[in-house]
């Protein structure tokens, strides 16, 4: 059976606290996470079956094609650490091809974890299983409780295999991508030779595939931005009104990064317990940014962060790599 640990739990006041002052920010923001409820993680999967949004099959046929090929790099029995694991169904699909000695699933809460690994077990029964509830954006260790649990599976001295598919890190600027990762070496050098990252990037490309993939003529990511104040409101107990604000994405070449933002729909007020802000016409909530790299800066930024010459692998069109870089 897996074990699973909880390690910090975002509390609701921290939530809060975090919320209002993005809100009263200049300008206003709202983190990428807070698209995330249940409702938030259906529509993100809708976004996946549009004809626009490329990135999530293209990268599935990466891993389909060039499975075996990444299978030769990263070694058999390894633990794979797979960030973000939500319903770790990338994971799965790879276990055949990389035959990990132990995985650990990471993801902000547990509770996302329990289903889909109680199932994985059942398919590989021998393979120790451990889910991780900890926010890694703060801080990518692993805690006590996880160097216990490889001791008692005999896992201790195993090579690491970091496992980040989905252009995740797209999230993350290129200095704190570049935190993360040399966290992400440092967790792969403490285990045993033959470690290193195999990690999922989208890249940078012409803005007609770029911006319709974040502007779909459906309006799913139109309807995934807007959810984010419908959570904000459970949240914070805020007041926002999702139909007065319009969903903006577009291409900022120069930082090589798609933005979203929210611009209010004429002037309005926003309230919340203990705090209210004043929106002007067309004045814009930032919600996410998703940063697209070429193959030659993001090889170099792993190069920073520590790891070793980076192999990657792509699709017929070069819009997205898979790269693997040993520790
Ligand atoms: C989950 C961060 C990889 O940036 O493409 C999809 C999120 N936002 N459509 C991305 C997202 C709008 C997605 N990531």
């Amino acid at each position: 059976m897996p074990e699973f640990v909880q390690i910090h739990k975002n509390n609701d006041a921290a939530l809060r606290a975090e919320l209002a002052a993005g809100l009263l920010a200049e300008p206003p923001r709202a983190a990428p996470k807070f698209f995330y409820d249940a409702l938030g993680s259906r529509l993100f999967d809708a976004i996946t079956e549009l004809a626009e949004y490329y990135p999530t099959r293209t990268e599935a046929a990466i891993f389909a094609a060039h499975g075996a090929a990444m299978a030769q790099r990263v070694p058999p029995h390894a633990v794979l650490v797979d960030l973000g694991a939500g319903n770790c169904a990338k994971a799965a699909r790879l276990f055949p091809v990389l035959r990990p000695g132990g995985y650990v699933a990471v993801d902000i809460s547990v509770d996302y974890l329990r289903d889909a690994m109680g199932e994985l077990q059942q398919r590989h029964r021998h393979v120790p299983m451990l889910g991780l509830g900890m926010d890694f954006s703060a801080r990518l260790a692993l805690p006590p409780a996880a160097a216990d649990w490889l001791e008692r599976h005999d896992l201790a001295a195993a090579p690491r295999c970091v496992f980040y598919p989905g252009s995740s890190i797209g999230n993350f600027d290129p200095g704190e991508s570049l935190v993360l990762l040399r966290q992400a070496h440092a967790l792969c050098a403490a285990g045993g030779a033959g470690g290193g990252i195999l990690i999922g990037v989208d890249r940078v490309k012409d803005k007609a595939v770029l911006e319709p993939a974040y502007d779909d003529a459906l309006g799913v990511t139109a309807a995934f931005n807007r959810n984010l104040l419908l959570n904000v409101n459970a949240l914070l107990g805020s007041d926002f009104a999702p139909a007065r604000w319009r969903h903006v994405a577009f291409y900022d070449e120069a930082a090589s990064r798609i933005e979203m933002h929210l611009a209010s729909d004429g002037a309005q007020t926003v309230r919340w317990p203990g705090g209210e802000r004043r929106f002007a016409d067309g004045e814009r909530l930032h919600t996410e940014d998703s940063h697209k790299w070429t193959p030659e800066a993001f090889e170099a930024l792993l190069r920073e962060a520590g790891f070793g010459p980076a192999t990657h692998w792509t699709d017929g069109r070069g819009w997205f790599s898979v790269f693997w870089a040993p520790a």
